[in-house]
């Protein structure tokens, strides 16, 4: 077997297109014979050797170092052996594939007939009975064998030697995991004799004059027709076709048309979307309309099963998508399966198809010998591109082209550009990695900071320098995406607002893709039985990229992370602002193409946690444009309150959708205000170690008791475990080390209290304190004033005043305590349901919320610091030994519970190691930074960032 050479596979009929034909087939899907070699030396000469010893059963399509044999291995950019092209390492697993068979008689009828491959990770040599058949490059990309004279009537023998690395592990260095096999369907195609081998079909859009347009070209040796019933077409199948008024296609209104091309030998469906795609003096244009991409990057990956597709699970994630307001995927970084792109024809989804490619290996070594720009290469880039295009060219839901991902530049990116601009003109060629942008359609640029998103936003507003190059003034014709911004990876991310304020600002911008949709941890089993999610470096990997492979909006079950959740809302297509007086509701359309007539809008007033007066307003708007809706009396008619009166608008689909029912909330705005109660009357009841409720050491002056429940406290807490985010330099502070870092060196982790002076008059009990972090001189002086008011209630008045110099800022600045009993749950009136965080609070609404025990943490792969509910007013700390109820006098706080303190979860490395210490972990911040997106990109802009300031807060607490 070949396995270290710079071509291309051999053998292989050539691309086409993926079709649903009526053409016999039979799938051979399901258990195969395997056994696997370390190495190809080690390897029996004879793949398909008749003799039975070594084998064990596996299952197709799936990765074998999923299922027992060898273990999976993660890497982002770095190559797991020596750069060596086009050479893989000596250990090298190499596994072979067997399988008998019977051929259908269906298939059988036909002459000729093809073996297809949709994946095959990462090098294959197919023999049918013995006869070679040829190879395979592309794991990801579709490969079909002509078996028209290999193929026999009765029993068969299909081997397939895979080997786990090869040459063409050099140009598939995406950040994933390597997993090796046969991971997607094989099939046996009969190809009719007449049939329809390929078709490529772009359905044009003239949005000038609402006309469809087929261009249509039939590889067949008849004559095909095309019938649209809907459309009354029935035309010969060649060349231009005019269909009359179509109604056009986008991910807002995803009008597919179901068609059919057919011979007197085959027939063949095709959805067809009419649209066009274009630039328009630098601004991306769907049919004839400015288009905003509401983006993710999406990776397939399945916790169990890795690339393996399966149809629900994949509709289900796109669904999911479509109901948080994304409307575009970037396929990072090789073509999903090809059901997946008719799912995003049928649900509305805008798609970047990646080619599967990236040579990001060789930055390791400044880009020397990058296959990219080595012409022996060529033909192996042209022919990924060309499989890539091929496959995917009659759907509607492809937009771009893009030639992969990180591969610097280079020659064959060039000559890949070249092909498809020639192929295909209807669509846009996409590539990051060109940063002049000579060969691309738009202008591409991942993790830059919100200062250069403004810069590149604003260059087009400007005449270009006189001494500009051509590239350059060409780049400033193009539009502007981010195929990556915002990186999700653990608590985060943060400033995602803020680049979508830029989005919004200014024509030239497009939209951005966040990266990225799935975390990619692989589940085990562990030894106590439970299941575990892993990442790089728990299969004794020697070169491994630990978790960053845990990056997603979603967990690796698809559950929502909060970062998804407030995303949705920063990316809402209809924004809804309350005007300062609640007489109006300023509705800004953000939709390309619709008017909100799909929506409900609802207003509803809750005032101290009761629905006051609602109604339904009746908003139109045009796309792209805003309009104010008055407010009835009613919402804003004087009313009495304690905590807060909430005027929270909704915008609801007013009937059920392929991907959410009718009611389904789009986005919604508020208007809050808020009240505190009135301080109550100090009773003169505080004694040397009581302020009411309150108990205190008699020695240290620790607080030991509160509202009738054993505590330890209060201590001054300005440090956090750390987020993904902070154990990150970001983009802009690359000099500097991570905030992770800084807060160790500072000592804020290790923070001490030191007892000045306890004062204790009749009202109240005051303690005078000294917290400070070890070894410097910086410190904060604390004054916890308690003083006891009505029946079983005390009034806390706590004031921070930081001295010296305090060079780092902190994560916080808060009041932590501990309950010695274990959390049950949490209500609220503040921000949630779901957790936030300063720069990544988007979704979270004031309202009355209830938390049970799980919803106070998030159950991030790697620990870090996360569960908190910001703006808080009253809450009732739930726990087995009892309840406690605190209540601002001023200023809201924000409220993180845990049952396990903050150095545990910064010393745990998974999930599943933190064990709840029977305790409540409570921490009521007066302050919090932001999160920010430094594992990739900026750092936490300035504005979430809390330099040592001085802070007080005053708390009614008593029992809940
Ligand atoms: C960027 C990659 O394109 C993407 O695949 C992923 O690795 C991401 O980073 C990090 O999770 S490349 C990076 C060097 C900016």
């Amino acid at each position: 077997m070949e396995i270290a050479s710079f071509s291309p596979g051999r053998g292989s009929t050539g691309p086409r297109a993926w079709l649903r034909t009526d053409a016999p087939a039979q799938v051979f899907d399901g258990r195969w014979r395997f056994r696997v070699w370390p190495g190809l030396r080690h390897a029996a000469s004879d793949p398909t050797d008749a003799d039975d010893d070594g084998w064990s059963d596996i299952e197709v399509p799936g990765h074998w170092n999923l299922q027992g044999h060898g273990r999976p291995s993660y890497t982002n950019v770095r190559m797991p052996f020596p750069l060596d092209p086009p050479h893989p390492p000596d250990e090298n697993p190499i596994g072979d594939y067997r399988l008998d068979f019977v051929p259908d008689a269906a298939v059988l009828a036909h002459r000729r007939r093809l073996l297809r491959f949709d994946g095959i990770e990462s090098a294959a040599e197919v023999c049918l009975n013995g006869v070679l058949l040829g190879t395979t490059r592309g794991s990801r990309l579709t490969h079909e064998f002509d078996v028209s004279d290999a193929l026999r009537d009765g029993e068969n023998r299909l081997a397939v030697r895979v080997a786990q690395f090869s040459d063409a592990s050099y140009l598939e260095d995406q950040d994933m995991w390597w997993l090796p096999g046969i991971f997607r369907s094989v099939t046996l195609l009969a190809r009719p004799d007449g049939g329809i081998d390929d078709i490529f079909c772009v359905a044009d859009y003239d949005a000038a004059t609402g006309q469809g347009h087929l261009d249509i070209r039939v590889t067949s040796t008849r004559r095909a027709q095309v019938l649209i019933p809907a459309l009354r077409v029935d035309a010969v199948a060649a060349g231009r076709v005019a269909v009359g008024k179509v109604t056009p296609w986008s991910a807002e209104e995803p009008f597919l048309y179901d068609a059919e091309v057919r011979t007197t030998c085959e027939s063949v469906r095709l959805r067809l979307g009419f649209r066009r795609v274009e630039v328009c003096d630098t601004v991306l244009h769907l049919n004839g309309r400015p288009l905003m991409l509401r983006g993710v990057n999406r990776h397939e990956h399945r916790p169990e099963h890795g690339r393996v597709f399966d149809r629900t699970v994949a509709r289900d994630e796109l669904v999911l998508m479509k109901r948080h307001n994304i409307n575009a995927v970037r396929t990072s970084h090789y073509p999903p399966h090809p059901e997946v792109i008719e799912l995003a024809d049928e649900l509305g989804l805008y798609l970047i198809d990646e080619c599967d490619l990236e040579t990001h290996g060789f930055a390791s070594v400044a880009w020397r010998n990058n296959p990219s720009d080595d012409p022996r290469w060529r033909e192996a880039f042209l022919d990924r591109i060309r499989r890539t295009v091929h496959r995917d060219k009659n759907h509607a839901s492809v937009l771009f082209w893009s030639l992969g991902n990180e591969a610097g530049t280079g020659l064959n990116l060039e000559a890949m550009a070249r092909w498809v601009k020639e192929f295909d003109p209807s669509r846009l060629v996409h590539y990051e990695g060109d940063r002049s942008s000579r060969y691309v359609d738009v202008y591409s640029r991942m993790y830059a900071s919100h200062d250069e998103v403004r810069q590149i936003g604003e260059e087009t507003l400007r005449p270009a320098p006189h001494d500009a190059t051509a590239a350059e003034l060409h780049r400033r014709t193009l539009p502007f995406i981010q195929c990556e911004f915002a990186h999700a990876m653990g608590n985060g991310p943060g400033g995602v607002a803020e680049y979508w304020d830029l989005f919004e600002r200014y024509s030239r911008i497009a939209g951005g893709f966040v990266w990225e949709w799935i975390e990619h941890g692989i589940a085990v089993t562990g030894d106590d039985g439970r299941r575990r999610i892993l990442y790089g470096g728990d299969f004794g990997e020697q070169v491994h990229d630990g978790n960053f492979v845990i990056d997603g909006l979603v967990s690796v079950d698809r559950e929502p992370r909060p970062g998804l959740l407030h995303y949705a809302a920063v990316i809402a297509p209809v924004q809804l602002a309350v005007g300062p007086r609640r007489d109006e509701v300023e509705v800004v359309n953000r939709y390309d193409f619709l008017d909100l007539s799909h929506l409900v809008v609802r207003w509803r007033r809750t005032v101290d946690g009761k629905d006051v007066a609602s109604s339904v307003i009746d908003v139109k708007a045009h796309p792209r444009t805003s309009t104010t809706v008055a407010l009835p009396e009613t919402a804003r008619e004087p009313h009495r309150f304690d905590v807060a009166d909430v005027l929270t608008v909704e915008a609801a689909l007013s009937a059920d959708t392929e991907w959410a029912v009718a009611g389904h909330i789009v986005s919604s705005g508020q208007d809050v205000r808020t009240a505190v109660p009135a301080r109550p009357v100090a009773t003169g009841a505080a004694t040397a170690d009581t302020a009411g409720p309150a108990r205190f050491d008699a020695i240290t002056g620790d607080l030991i008791e509160l509202a009738g429940l054993p505590v330890d406290g209060l201590k001054v807490g300005i440090w956090r475990a750390p987020v993904d985010n902070d154990r990150f330099r970001g983009s802009d502070e690359w000099d500097r080390p991570s905030y992770a870092d800084r807060w160790h060196e500072a000592g804020y982790d290790r923070m001490q209290l030191r007892l000045i002076a306890r004062e204790v008059t009749d009202q109240a009990v005051i303690l005078r304190l000294r917290a400070a972090p070890p070894i410097f001189d910086e410190a904060i002086d604390t004054v916890l004033r308690w003083t006891p008011v009505e029946e079983g209630t005390v009034v806390l008045d706590a004031s921070f005043e930081p001295r010296g110099t305090w060079s780092v800022e902190w994560a916080r600045l808060g009041l932590d305590l501990t309950i010695d009993a274990v959390p049950l749950g949490v209500d609220i009136a503040g921000r949630g349901p779901m957790p936030s965080m300063p720069d990544n609070d988007a979704a979270a609404r004031f309202g009355w919320w209830r938390l049970d025990a799980h919803e106070l943490i998030v159950d991030h792969v790697r620990p870090q610091e996360n569960g908190a509910r910001l703006e808080v007013r009253q809450a009732t700390i739930r726990t087995s030994a009892g309840a406690v109820r605190l209540s601002t006098l001023d200023r809201p706080f924000a409220l993180t519970t845990a049952p396990w303190g903050r150095q545990a979860i910064a010393s745990a490395r998974h999930h599943f190691e933190l064990e709840s210490d029977g305790r409540t972990h409570i921490s009521i911040d007066l302050l919090q930074a932001g999160v920010g997106t430094a594992t990739c990109g900026p750092g936490v802009l300035p504005r979430y960032r809390i330099p040592a300031q001085a802070a007080s807060i005053s708390l009614l607490i008593g029992r809940g």
